[in-house]
């Protein structure tokens, strides 16, 4: 496996950076999760576009163009002759001294790491998984804005540690306000008497897949409300899911000791699933 460091692509063993990164230092820095389905990258320029947007709210300057980074993607998939997998580009403040002032890092670090990888939740697609509420609040918007994909994920990983506590596939996170914000990698989504209902995007990440779904309930002619959410409209639902590259399109069927609904995927869900499977059959930047 080749990973690509600011230019050239290393074997995996070699792919190393500074322990002065500021990336490491300070998780200061920023990401993206892609996948690559068959040989076509999906919702390739979205991703782009929003990485550019988490460095300009960090004001790190990307020493690429976006025409420059999706070469580079592309160049490393290719070089590693995957057909299925995640991409992992990674743009970092850079190497700098030990203190956190990024007037030090003169140099920001692009990294993209790319791994073959099918299905994140195996035969859960099928069963649905078992989410659990958790305590750890949501960062809120004046603080790290959770619209930033940023290398500081610590809040996302105590809410993840607090699922796996309680025994649970996935977290379901709120914000100070008690609204539900999203997963801890994932949007979230539930459906009540036929109509779809998620948070609106300021307390949780602008998902491309929440985006992707939304397009393909229109086109299903389901209707969407973009609405703050409570416990209440957790617990009572027919319906839940949750959406990210990494998690795809996931039914979540039994919530803090609940079934939801039936305890089984419900039809819309099903419904979204093909939509989004048939999606990432049909579309996508090819690689070769
Ligand atoms: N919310 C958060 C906090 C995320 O990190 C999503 C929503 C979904 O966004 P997309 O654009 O992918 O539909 C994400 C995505 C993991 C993992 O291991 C997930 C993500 C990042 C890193 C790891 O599940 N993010």
């Amino acid at each position: 496996m080749f990973v690509y460091i600011d230019g050239t692509m290393y074997p995996k063993e070699e792919a190393k950076i500074s322990v002065f990164d500021h990336g490491l230092l300070y998780g200061d820095g920023v990401f993206e999760g892609i996948r690559m389905y068959n040989g076509r990258i999906f919702r390739l320029p979205e991703h782009i576009d929003r990485l550019y947007d988490s460095a300009k709210a960090i004001d790190l300057c990307i020493p690429l163009t976006k025409d420059q980074m999706t070469a580079a993607i592309i160049e490393t998939v290719r070089k590693n002759g995957f057909k299925n997998a995640y991409i992992r580009p990674i743009v970092t403040r850079g190497v700098g001294d030990l203190g956190l002032c990024p007037t030090k890092c003169p140099k920001p670090t692009v990294i993209i790491i790319a791994t073959e990888w099918g299905a994140m939740y195996g035969d859960l697609y099928e069963k649905g998984l078992r989410a659990v509420t958790v305590s750890i609040r949501r960062n809120p918007c004046c603080t790290l804005p959770p619209n930033i994909k940023s290398l500081n994920y610590l809040n996302n990983i105590l809410a993840k540690i607090e699922a796996n506590c309680k025994g649970g596939d996935e977290a379901i996170i709120f914000d100070m306000q008690g609204h539900i914000s999203e997963g801890s990698g994932d949007n979230i989504f539930i459906i009540k008497n036929g109509v779809i209902y998620t948070p609106p995007t300021l307390n949780n990440l602008r998902g491309i897949t929440r985006m992707v779904v939304l397009e393909n309930a229109k086109a299903l002619g389901i209707p969407v409300v973009e609405t703050n959410l409570g416990y209440f409209d957790l617990y009572t639902a027919d319906e839940v899911f949750v959406t990210g590259t990494a998690a795809e399109v996931a039914p979540i069927v039994h919530i803090d000791g609940r079934d939801i609904g039936s305890g089984r995927p419900g039809p819309i869900t099903r419904q979204l699933m093909a939509a989004f499977r048939a999606a990432t059959e049909r579309e996508g930047t090819p690689v070769s």
